[in-house]
C-alpha cells in the first residue's frame, strides 16, 4: 500500500484489520466472502475485505430500526446540531478523505477535494434544514376546524451508492436523512468500501462527542449486488435510495415496488449540450472540456453529446481537438493532471468497444486510445475521444461510462432540441447561447426534458442546494437540496375540530 494511502488511513482512524461491517461505532469483521479492492491508479491491491453476510445485514437493519425509535423523538434542530459536528469533522479530515477517494476511485485530487466539499456543504444545508421542516396550514371549509400538515421521520433507510462519487452521494442522503430523523444502512460500491469505512470512522468519532445520538443511525455493510438486493428487499426499510446504472436501478426498483416501498433513484445520464451560433467559444471550450473529461468521463452528469450549430461546428471541433490532444493524463494524485484513470479494465474495454461501434455507424473518431507513457503502470489510462457522428446513429442512445464525446451538427434550434431529448435518459443538459430567446426556450416546457437544465455552463458540477436527479431512465428521484428532504419523511394531515359541533365535509347531512 502506498505511503500516502497509509497516512490518510491513519489520520482517518482506519486501522487494520479492516472489518467490512459496522453498526454505529461497532466495527466487526464481515462473515461473507473475501473480496479484493484494487486502486485504479496503478492496479495495486488496496485491501482484501470480508463482505457482510445476510445475517449481519439483518443485524444492521434491526439496530437501525431500534435507533429509529429514539432518534425520531430527538428534536430536529438537535439532530441538526449533530450533523453540524459531523460537518466540522469532515472539514478537519478533508485532505485525508480526499486522498483516499483519489486512490480508491481514481479521480484527480482537486475533484476529490470537491467531492468532500460537497459532503461539508450538504451538512451545512442540513443544519439549516433541521429548523425548516415546514408543513402547511390549510384553510378548512368547516367552521372551528384547523387543518395542518406535519412532517414526521419516515424510518430507517437504505443507501446504495456508486464508485464514482464514493462519499458525496452517501452524505447527500445521510445528512438529510439524519435531520429528518431516519437512520441509514449504507451499502457502498464494492469497488470503494475503504472510503465508506473511513466515513463511518468519522461518524463514530463525531458520535463520541455527541449526546442524544443513538449510534446505529449510521451503519455500513459491504459486498456486491446480492447484499444490495437483500437490503432493497427489507420491509423494515421504507425508503431505498440507489445511485448507479440503469440495470441496477431497475432491479432495485422492482424489488422495492414488490413490497410497496419507496425508492429514490438516480441512474444513468446521457447528457447533451446545444452550442448555438451565438455561443461564446472560449467559454464553450472550457465548459465542454470540464464536463466531458472531468472524473475521466465517469460522472452521471458527464457531457456525452454535443449538438453544435453547423456554422461553428468545424471551428469548435478544431479547438476542442487541440485541447483534447494536450490534456495532461496521468496519476490522479499528481499535481497538474486533469485526466486520471478509468475505474478498471472492464471500463477500458467497454470504451474501446463503443468506439469500434461508433466507427461502424459512420463516426469519425479522434483520440480514445490507451495511454501507456508517462502514466502509472497498472492503471487504465485513455485519451478522451471526440467522435464526429450523425445525430441519428444508434450508439448515441447509450451511456458508456468513459470519456467519449459525440459531436453532431444542427441547422434549426427546434431540431437540436428534439435531438437533445430523443434519448432514454434525462439527467442533465445545457445550452450555450447569447440569445435570451434560445436560452428561455431551452428552459421552457418545450425545451430540455431533463432534471438539470443549464445555460452557459456545462452539464456537470451541480451545487448541493439543488434537487439533484432526472427523468425517464434516470429514475425520477431527487436527492440533496431544495425540497428533496420530503422523500425522507412521511406527511401527516391533521384536522382538529375545536368547534363543539360536528359539521361534515362536503356539507353531508348525517343526522342520527
Ligand atoms: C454523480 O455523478 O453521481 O453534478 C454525481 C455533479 C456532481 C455530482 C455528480 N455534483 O457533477
Amino acid at each position: 500500500m502506498h505511503k500516502s494511502v497509509q497516512t490518510a488511513l491513519e489520520s482517518l482512524g482506519v486501522e487494520p484489520p479492516l472489518t467490512g461491517f459496522a453498526i454505529g461505532d461497532q466495527f466487526q469483521a464481515g462473515k461473507g466472502d473475501l473480496f479484493a479492492v484494487h486502486s485504479p491508479v496503478d492496479g495495486s491491491l488496496l485491501v482484501e475485505l470480508p463482505a457482510t453476510d445476510a445475517k449481519q445485514l439483518d443485524e444492521a437493519i434491526a439496530a437501525a430500526s431500534e435507533a429509529f425509535f429514539k432518534w425520531r423523538v430527538v428534536p430536529a434542530p438537535v439532530r441538526g446540531d449533530f450533523v453540524r459536528l459531523f460537518g466540522q469533522c469532515l472539514r478537519e479530515h478533508k485532505e485525508a478523505l480526499a486522498t483516499l477517494v483519489t486512490w480508491e476511485a481514481g479521480k484527480i485530487f482537486q475533484e476529490a477535494l470537491g467531492e468532500v466539499q460537497e459532503m461539508i456543504d450538504i451538512c451545512d444545508f442540513a443544519v439549516g434544514l433541521s429548523r425548516q421542516l415546514y408543513g402547511k396550514t390549510i384553510a378548512s371549509e368547516r367552521p372551528g376546524h384547523r387543518l395542518t400538515e406535519q412532517w414526521h421521520p419516515l424510518g430507517p433507510m437504505g443507501v446504495i451508492s456508486a464508485f464514482n462519487f464514493p462519499v458525496a452521494v452517501w452524505a447527500w442522503n445521510a445528512a438529510i436523512a439524519w435531520v429528518c430523523g431516519d437512520p441509514v444502512v449504507w451499502k457502498p460500491s464494492e469497488k470503494t468500501p475503504l472510503t465508506a469505512i473511513a466515513c463511518q470512522k468519522l461518524f463514530a468519532k463525531t458520535f463520541a462527542n455527541a449526546s442524544d445520538v443513538p449510534p446505529a443511525i449510521s451503519n455500513v455493510v459491504v459486498g456486491g449486488a446480492d447484499i444490495g438486493q437483500l437490503l432493497a428487499s427489507s420491509p423494515a426499510l421504507p425508503l431505498i435510495s440507489a445511485t448507479g446504472s440503469v440495470p441496477m436501478g431497475r432491479a432495485v426498483a422492482k424489488t422495492v415496488a414488490a413490497r410497496l416501498g419507496r425508492s429514490l433513484l438516480e441512474l444513468g445520464g446521457n447528457n447533451a449540450m446545444i452550442v448555438a451560433s451565438s455561443a461564446d467559444l472560449d467559454l464553450a471550450v472550457r465548459s465542454i472540456t470540464f464536463s466531458a473529461v472531468g472524473t475521466c468521463g465517469q460522472r452521471c452528469t458527464t457531457l456525452r453529446r454535443l449538438i453544435v450549430h453547423e456554422s461553428i461546428a468545424d471551428k469548435l471541433r478544431d479547438r476542442l481537438l487541440e485541447v483534447f490532444d494536450n490534456l495532461p493524463i496521468g496519476g490522479p494524485h499528481e499535481a497538474g493532471t486533469l485526466v486520471g484513470p478509468l475505474i478498471d479494465q472492464r471500463a477500458g474495454q467497454s470504451m474501446a468497444e463503443t468506439l469500434v461501434t461508433a466507427k461502424e455507424q459512420g463516426g469519425i473518431v479522434h483520440g480514445g486510445e490507451r495511454v501507456e507513457d508517462g502514466v502509472p503502470a497498472g492503471g487504465i489510462y485513455v485519451r478522451p475521444a471526440l467522435v464526429e457522428i450523425d445525430a441519428q446513429a444508434p450508439i448515441l442512445q447509450q451511456e458508456t461510462f468513459a470519456p467519449i464525446l459525440y459531436l453532431s451538427r444542427y441547422h434549426t434550434l427546434d431540431r437540436a432540441i428534439s435531438i437533445h431529448n430523443d434519448v432514454p435518459q434525462g439527467l442533465s443538459s445545457a445550452i450555450l447561447t447569447s440569445d435570451v430567446r434560445e436560452a428561455e426556450l431551452f428552459c421552457s416546457a418545450a425545451g430540455s426534458d431533463c432534471g438539470i437544465v443549464n445555460v452557459n455552463i456545462g452539464t456537470s458540477g451541480a451545487e448541493i442546494g439543488d434537487a439533484f436527479g432526472g427523468e425517464k431512465e434516470t429514475g425520477g428521484g431527487r436527492e440533496s437540496g431544495s425540497d428533496a428532504w420530503k422523500r425522507y419523511m412521511r406527511r401527516a394531515t391533521n384536522t382538529v375540530n375545536f368547534s363543539g359541533e360536528l359539521p361534515l365535509a362536503q356539507g353531508i347531512r348525517f343526522d342520527i
